[in-house]
């Protein structure tokens, strides 16, 4: 179990489960610690598999020349990437150019 205190109450408060609520919508709210289980939380790491790689658009868990053929391959409109996401370097919601030339910039040489 961990406790999350804040920065700005010097380290003396922090989140704790309004009135012990079980509730769904329960209000989590900033108190003074004093080791209640409201204030226990359970912290688990993300999953591997949540993990992207960047520029993995062949989705085969690693970013290399191949990742690169498909999505030139992609902007000529030749086939489909197999994670999408993964190919939005630019992160603006367009899969196009500007990507492709981040991913070449990146690989190794
Ligand atoms: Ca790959």
């Amino acid at each position: 179990m961990s406790t999350i205190v804040s920065k700005c109450s010097g380290d003396k408060s922090g989140l704790d489960v309004y009135d012990w609520s079980t509730e769904n919508g329960g209000n989590i709210n900033q108190w003074e610690y004093w080791g209640g289980d409201g204030q226990k939380f359970i912290l688990e790491p993300v999953k591997a598999e949540e993990k992207k790689i960047i520029g993995d658009v062949n989705a085969d868990g690693q970013f290399s020349v191949l990742d690169i053929v498909m999505m030139q391959r992609f902007l000529l409109n030749q086939r489909d990437l197999m994670d999408s996401a993964a190919g939005d370097l630019c992160e603006d919601g367009v899969i196009n150019a500007f990507d492709l030339a981040i991913m070449k910039r990146l690989l190794p040489a």
